[in-house]
C-alpha cells in the first residue's frame, strides 16, 4: 500500500480524533504511515521556513504557518472573500482584489515548496477544499509526479457564477491537474461539467472520465457521511444529563449553523416567525434552539450575517416573549460535541435550511441522535448536498417563509407512526453511507 498523504487548509489538533474527517482518515493514515499536512492557524508571526512536525497522533502531522499578509490575501481575502461567496451563489458579497488571488497563488505555492523535501515517489496525495486548488498544479510543476486527488466540500458553481471570477479559465487549469475529482453532490459534478464546457475545454471520455486540458481526470461524486456509530453513542450517552436539565415541556426546534451567510438562519427566523403569528396556540409551547458559533468574523460579510441575525432574534424575541417563555434561544458560542448530541436528541424538529451547502453535515447528525422509538423530524432545504440522498426528511425551500412555516406546523404535528417511517429510512442511509465508506470509496478510485 502506497504512503497516503493529506493535505486540508486546518490540521487536526491535539491527540484524540474529533471531527469527522480525521475519524474517516485516521486507520488509512495510520496503516500506511501516513501524513497529514495542514495550516497551523498562527498567522501573525514570522514565518518558518520549513513544515512542523508534531507528535501525539497515530500518523504524522506537518503544519505550516502563514504570515499575517498571507493571511489576509490568501485566507480571507481569495478563500473566503472570492471563492467561498461564489461558490455559494453570493457573487454580490465577492470582493475581488488583484493581491487577493496573487496571495492565493503565491500560498500554494509555497505549500507546495515545504512539502516537497519530504514526498515520495509512491505516495497518493488527497487536497481537499477550496483553499488548495493550485496545489497539484504547483506540484507537478516541480516535477511530483505521484496520484493526486481533490474533494471539493463545498458546492461547484454554475457556469454563470464561475464566469464572476477573475480568470476562471485558471480554475479549470488547476483542477486539470488532479487524477480524481470529488464532488459531494450530483448537481455539483453537472455544474462542473456545465461550466467547464463554457468556460474551458472538457471533453467526456467514458465511465466518469473527462480530457480537461489534455489530461485524463476522473470526475465522481462521493457524498461526506458521518462517523454515524461514534455519534449515536455520543446521543445515548447525553440522554440521562438531559433528564437533569429539565428543558422540555414545550416541543424544540434546534438549528445548528456555523453563523454563515450560506446557511439561512435569519429565513428561518422570519418563517418561525410567521408560524407564531398564524398560530398563536404555539405561543410558550415550541421553542427554538439556534447555536450559532462564530466563523470567520474579520470578513464583513459575516459581521453584517451576525447584526442581521441578532437583530431579528431580539425582534421576534420582543415581539412573542411572555414572562415565562422565550422564543428563540441563540448562542453565539461553541458548545462542547457531546452536548450538542444530547441537544439534537431532544429536539422534536431539526431545521436545516442553507441557501446553498456542500453537504451539510448537521441534516446526518440530527437523524444519528434520534431515539429511535419516537423520533424527531427533519426539515431540510432543496439546496444541501444531502437533499439528494435524503429524500424522506422534509423537503423544503428555505427562499419561501410560507412553505417552510408549514413544514414546522407539519412536524411539529406528525403522528408516530409517520415519523419512525422517515427516520428509519433517514437513518439506514447514514449507517450505510458513514465517513468511513466515504473515505474507502474515495481512495479506492484514487487507487492503492
Ligand atoms: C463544510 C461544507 C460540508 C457546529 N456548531 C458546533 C459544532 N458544529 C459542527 C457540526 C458539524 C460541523 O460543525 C458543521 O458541518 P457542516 O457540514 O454543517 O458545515 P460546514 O462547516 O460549512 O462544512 C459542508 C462539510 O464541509 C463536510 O464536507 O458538509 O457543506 O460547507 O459537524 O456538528 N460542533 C460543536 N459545537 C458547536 O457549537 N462541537
Amino acid at each position: 500500500m502506497s504512503r497516503l498523504v493529506v493535505v486540508s487548509n486546518r490540521i487536526p489538533l491535539g491527540d484524540s480524533p474529533s471531527g469527522g474527517l480525521v475519524v474517516a482518515l485516521q486507520d488509512a493514515l495510520r496503516q500506511s504511515g501516513g501524513l497529514w499536512v495542514g495550516f497551523s492557524g498562527d498567522h501573525d508571526r514570522k514565518t518558518s521556513a520549513e513544515l512542523t512536525f508534531q507528535g501525539g497522533a497515530s500518523f504524522q502531522r506537518a503544519a505550516f504557518d502563514l504570515g499575517p499578509r498571507d493571511y489576509e490575501n490568501y485566507y480571507l481575502g481569495f478563500s473566503n472573500s472570492v471563492l467561498w461567496p461564489a461558490f455559494h451563489d453570493r457573487a454580490d458579497l465577492m470582493r475581488i482584489a488583484p493581491e487577493y488571488l496573487d496571495g492565493y497563488r503565491h500560498v500554494n505555492a509555497r505549500i507546495a515548496e515545504l512539502m516537497l523535501p519530504h514526498l515520495r515517489e509512491d505516495d497518493r496525495i488527497w487536497v481537499h477544499d477550496y483553499q488548495l486548488f493550485p496545489l497539484a498544479s504547483e506540484l507537478r510543476k516541480r516535477g511530483v509526479a505521484a496520484r493526486i486527488g481533490f474533494f471539493l466540500h463545498i458546492p461547484f458553481p454554475s457556469p454563470a457564477d464561475c464566469s464572476t471570477l477573475p480568470n476562471p479559465a485558471e480554475l479549470f487549469d488547476w483542477l486539470s491537474e488532479y487524477d480524481l475529482i470529488g464532488f459531494q453532490a450530483e448537481r455539483d459534478r453537472a455544474n462542473f461539467l456545465e461550466s467547464g464546457r463554457q468556460i474551458a475545454e472538457i471533453e467526456p471520455l467514458e465511465k466518469g472520465f473527462v480530457r480537461l486540458s489534455g489530461r485524463k481526470v476522473q470526475v465522481r461524486v462521493f457524498p461526506i457521511g458521518i462517523d454515524a456509530k461514534g455519534f449515536i453513542a455520543d446521543a445515548c450517552d447525553a440522554r440521562e444529563e438531559d433528564r437533569m436539565r429539565g428543558l422540555t415541556n414545550s416541543q424544540m426546534m434546534i438549528g445548528v449553523d456555523r453563523l454563515d451567510y450560506s446557511k439561512g438562519i435569519p429565513q428561518r427566523f422570519r418563517a418561525f416567525q410567521l408560524m407564531l403569528n398564524n398560530n398563536p396556540n404555539l405561543i410558550e409551547r415550541v421553542a427554538f434552539l439556534q447555536i450559532a458559533p462564530p466563523t470567520r468574523e474579520e470578513v464583513t460579510a459575516y459581521r453584517d450575517i451576525r447584526e442581521e441575525t441578532e437583530h431579528l432574534a431580539g425582534r421576534i424575541n420582543g415581539e412573542f416573549a411572555t414572562v415565562n417563555w422565550t422564543p428563540i434561544r441563540y448562542i453565539h458560542r461553541t458548545i462542547p460535541r457531546y452536548e450538542l448530541a444530547g441537544l439534537y436528541r431532544q429536539a422534536r424538529v431539526g431545521l436545516v435550511t442553507p441557501l446553498a451547502d456542500g453537504m451539510n453535515l448537521v441534516a446526518k447528525e440530527y437523524v444519528a441522535a434520534q431515539d429511535v422509538s419516537d423520533p424527531g423530524v427533519l426539515i431540510l432545504s432543496h439546496f444541501a448536498g444531502a437533499a439528494e440522498t435524503m429524500q424522506d426528511a422534509l423537503l423544503i425551500n428555505p427562499y419561501d417563509p410560507g412553505e417552510l412555516a408549514e413544514a414546522m406546523m407539519q412536524a411539529i404535528d406528525m403522528n408516530l407512526a409517520e415519523r419512525r417511517r422517515r427516520h428509519s429510512a433517514l437513518l439506514e442511509g447514514i449507517i450505510r453511507h458513514d465517513v468511513n465508506w466515504w473515505s474507502s470509496a474515495y481512495l479506492s478510485a484514487l487507487g492503492k
